[in-house]
């Protein structure tokens, strides 16, 4: 079977949808920091979108460390097929991205293109630990990242450290600055970049800081679209049914949101025209999503893996779990939402739970269950501390919380790896609890970056969280039950 390329698109299947733009023509205009499959499928999407309207917005997609991506993609032009997911699969080859660059080695190209005026918006999926905050939201000056950053800025680790090397010298050389979108399912994400990066700066230039601060815009961002990850049935399926083989191709549910705060320092595409939506508040978007979409597939995944189950849709097809994931959302979530905002919860509600049922996407419930540590303060603990604070029960949400212990718990049992950046902190703890609830609670509450202390100091939390552990001692249908 032939690969995919610039030259083999002739190949490719009539029903496959291919680049509506001359890709030599278009300028690279972007340049975006993790070019994992979620911005593959969402953000690569949008821009390709917006060429087919005209304009420089191709883009450099840049990985710091890894070098998969780049050595996928380069032998194949770059391109890349997306699958949507429905009840109809459909294809669409992606040309968005025109340079992709990876590693210290590619570390110059990189900082020449920030550098280049003709890059008028830096775009970034790097997860939540890619920031390197604290707790609080600040930045970790003591992560070796940025310590490293500190030291030596113009041979930048960190995002943080390249985004604002690339500023200083735009800065330096009188060059408009970047828009900075952040596209990652953080709270208040552009904002506590822009204040991230411009602490930063401060440490080695205090003009350069207050140039960042006053005019670099930092839009916050809600981003939203189910990307299950790449399998080797995608590219079985993709080859079959689109002429061409893919090194990795990508796969999405067809639903796709990006709402940005309409915030802008430069040049953009048209983006109301491409269904990107612009707008002066996000954070009701924002905390909406956080909380009744990501919130629910943290629990579905801690809660869906101790029963047993494999992907979401498994998991949302036993009735008992996905009553306990509707009624978390209705009773629990939504009350902490601004009734004010213009949203419809409940539809939003019945969407979400609808997305999740969908049999079309495997997405594996052990994906989502990555990086817990550094995902659940956004998704529930601000729910959580909300409930708190209006004096409301927080027993089902404390539910997810002893999942995820118990997760860590099976897993160290289990002489299992964890994906999350606090890997041997969580496994020492998990080797060492022993099935009494208070005592297993209070070694995970010695985390202080994940636990704020409102939430470990409160007495109510502490008891539906011990009573929630226990519970699970009788399985999670037991546990569900009962609570
Ligand atoms: C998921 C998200 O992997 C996860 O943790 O909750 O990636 C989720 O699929 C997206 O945020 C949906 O927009």
């Amino acid at each position: 079977m032939p690969s995919l390329s610039a030259a083999n698109l002739d190949l490719l299947s009539s029903d496959v949808a291919r680049p509506a733009y001359d890709r030599d023509k278009a300028g690279i205009g972007i340049v975006h920091f993790g070019p994992g499959a979620f911005f593959r499928a969402h953000q690569a999407f949008y821009f390709d979108e917006a060429l087919g309207r005209g304009g420089d917005w191709a883009i450099c997609a840049a990985a710091l460390r890894s070098t998969d991506v780049r050595d996928a993609l380069r032998p194949q032009d770059n391109l890349y097929i997306l699958a949507e997911l429905e009840r109809e699969t459909r294809y669409r080859v992606i040309g968005a991205i025109k340079e992709t660059l990876a590693g210290p080695a590619d570390r110059p190209a990189l900082l020449d293109r920030l550098a280049d005026p003709a890059t008028v918006m830096v775009t970034m999926t790097v997860t939540e630990k890619g920031y390197c905050l604290k707790g609080d939201g600040s930045l970790d000056f003591d992560h070796p990242d940025i310590a490293h950053d500190v030291a030596d800025p113009r041979n930048p680790a960190s995002l943080v450290g390249h985004l604002v090397e690339g500023l200083r010298r735009r800065h330096g050389a009188g060059t408009a600055p970047f828009t900075v979108v952040s596209c990652d399912n953080l709270v208040d994400n552009g904002h506590k970049l822009g204040r991230a990066v411009a602490g930063l700066a401060e440490r080695q230039d205090a003009a350069l800081a207050a140039w960042i601060r006053t005019a670099v815009a930092f839009p916050r961002t809600m981003v939203d679209s189910i990307t299950p990850a790449t399998d080797d049935a995608l590219r079985t399926r993709v080859t079959a049914e689109t002429g061409l083989s893919d090194a990795w191709p990508i796969q999405r549910e067809r639903f796709t949101q990006w709402v940005i705060e309409d915030h802008f320092c430069n040049i953009r595409p048209d983006f109301e025209a491409i269904g990107v939506t612009l707008t002066r508040d996000v954070s009701a978007y924002d905390r909406a999503k956080l909380r009744l979409l990501n919130g629910p597939h943290s629990t579905l995944a801690y809660l869906g893996s101790l029963a047993g189950f494999e992907s979401v849709a498994d998991a949302m097809a036993d009735p008992d779990l996905a009553g306990f994931v509707r009624r978390l959302m209705l009773e629990d979530i939504k009350p902490t939402l601004s009734p004010d905002a213009g949203i419809d919860y409940d539809a939003y509600i019945n969407a979400i739970l609808s997305r999740f049922a969908n049999p079309g996407i495997r997405h594996l419930l052990s994906q989502i269950a990555w990086d817990g540590s550094a995902k659940l303060p956004f998704r529930l603990f601000g729910t959580i501390a909300d409930r708190l604070a209006a004096g409301a029960a927080v027993d089902k949400l404390a539910l997810p919380v002893a999942a995820w212990m118990r997760f860590i718990r099976a897993k160290a049992a289990a002489g299992d790896k964890l994906t999350d950046p606090l890997a041997d902190m969580l496994l020492t703890i998990g080797r060492g609890c022993t099935g009494n609830a208070h005592a297993d609670i209070s070694c995970f509450f010695t985390l202080e970056q994940v636990f704020p202390p409102a939430l470990t100091g409160n007495t109510a939390f502490r008891a539906a969280l011990e009573r929630a552990y226990a519970l699970l001692d009788g399985g999670v249908k037991e546990a569900i039950t009962r609570i």
